[in-house]
């Protein structure tokens, strides 16, 4: 039976991979099986054995909710408990492609330059382990078995991460140089990594989900997944070998992902990190209540405006109806998405989200007022979550909480933030717009 190995075995898969992969299944041909992987947790793995790793899919349309029982995957692994057994699922040759939603930080890259950060703690550790934890050294590893057969094998990459396929080549490559595994050949010759967009609104599960997905089966689970009627899946077309059936289902098979994935991160995604920065900060909890937030919903529509002007030719002609699709997504209040979850690890999301379209209107001389409210929300808010005690939700968080308890004042925590985002953005005057959006931020009950 073909296989898929999935590096991240969480609510998005769940949602999206999975359930693409389970209606190609159903259209006849051979069935795929998805072998689940937990990088770190086994609680899922355990919830969902008892019943073969089925579950309910909750889809939220207009109407209520639809569901769906979806039973692809054939067994969920945990890399803490058994590394090498993820190593050898990657070298089955039944095993067609790994698949990989790890977030943001599970790349371990380098924010500016997009390089694999080596000396990290993380995979500086898994150099030197033959049992790594990261899901680099884990490919890495799992490629240098395989290698032995020279069997051809696609990675395939679905994290909010632009030039995704192409990052993770070279953070694997790097990684298999510095750990002395020669499989640089068998890499060009026989494994592809396809860049994707991924896309699919999909909130942790929470109580009410459940109670509500139970009602409808007639049956409880412990982990239903709730998740909107949208749902997008644009894939480059660079694969070693077969795949589901998937062009048959709704994804786009298409020679260049960037046009997609910029749209997708400089839209979506974008307003999502300053609605949740923003929204917190005056006091919302969910992203509907945010853009539901007249002036809030001013910043958003702004931030379109002049990232807009940053995206392809090839993609304008979508763009009103995108943004129109946008504001209806974010305001459906039954998917209660909390805008907590969203500001997580946000010194790895502006970089990709915020800062291009900064820099790329700084170069012609434009200013982008309301990306500025951006990056100043996302300052306020770790300022005011170190000053409140409360740890940053951030793989950066060491560095960011010294960033506000050094800075003796607004300004200085301006400029801390610029270099820690390194941003090229023009001097003095753009600064003191920041620092003025950040004061405003700072003052209780005031949107600026
Ligand atoms: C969100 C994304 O948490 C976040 O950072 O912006 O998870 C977003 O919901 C998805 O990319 C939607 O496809």
């Amino acid at each position: 039976m073909p296989r898929i190995v999935h590096l991240g075995f969480g609510n998005f898969h769940r949602a999206h991979q999975a359930w693409y992969t389970a209606a190609a299944n159903a259209l006849g041909g051979p069935a795929w099986t998805i072998t689940g992987v937990s990088m770190r947790r086994s609680d899922l793995r355990d919830a969902l054995a008892s019943d073969g790793f089925a579950y309910t899919l909750g889809i939220r349309g207009t109407e209520g909710i639809e569901v769906q029982r979806i039973a692809v995957h054939d067994s969920v692994l945990v890399v803490p408990e058994n590394p090498q057994a993820v190593i050898d699922a990657i070298a089955d040759p039944e095993t067609q492609i790994v698949s990989l939603t790890v977030t943001e930080k599970g790349y371990h890259l380098h924010p500016a330059t997009g390089e694999p950060d080596l000396k990290g703690a993380a995979l500086a550790a898994d150099l030197v382990n033959p049992l790594p934890s990261t899901a680099i050294g884990i490919l890495a590893r799992g490629l240098a078995q395989r290698a032995a057969t020279n069997a051809p094998i696609t990675v395939l990459s679905c994290d909010n991460v632009s030039g995704n396929g192409r990052k993770l080549r070279r953070a694997v490559e790097g990684f298999a140089a510095a750990a002395g595994l020669d499989i640089g050949a068998y890499i060009t010759a026989h494994v592809r990594f396809p860049d994707s967009m991924v896309d699919r609104i999909t909130p942790a599960t929470t109580d009410a989900a459940r109670a509500e997905i139970a009602a409808l089966t007639g049956r409880s689970e412990p982990q239903p997944v709730l998740t909107e009627a949208f749902s997008e899946w644009i894939v480059e077309d660079d694969f070693a070998g077969p795949r589901p059936d998937w062009g048959a289902v709704g994804v786009e098979i298409v020679p260049d992902v960037a046009p997609f994935e910029a749209r997708k991160l400089r839209l979506l995604n974008a307003a999502h990190s300053c609605l949740a920065y923003a929204g917190q900060l005056v006091g919302h909890r969910y992203v509907h209540e945010a853009i539901r937030d007249p002036h809030l919903r001013r910043v958003v529509e702004g931030l379109w405006d002049e990232a807009v002007s940053t995206l392809p030719a090839s993609v304008a002609a979508t763009i009103p109806a995108y943004r129109a699709a946008l504001l209806d997504r974010f305001e459906v209040e039954a998917m209660r998405h909390e805008l907590a979850q969203i500001a997580q690890d946000g010194s790895l999301k502006l970089p990709l989200r915020l800062v291009p379209v900064l820099e790329q209107r700084a170069a012609r001389n434009e200013a982008s007022p309301n990306v500025t409210q951006a990056v100043a929300a996302w300052l306020a808010f770790i300022r005011r979550e170190v000053e409140a005690g409360r740890d940053l939700a951030d793989p950066a968080s060491t560095d960011l909480t010294a960033i506000v308890q050094e800075a003796t004042d607004t300004p200085a925590l301006c400029r801390a933030g610029v270099t820690f985002l390194d941003m090229k953005v023009p001097g003095p005057a753009w600064l003191a717009e920041l620092v003025r959006a950040v004061d405003a931020f700072s003052r209780p009950s005031v949107t600026p």
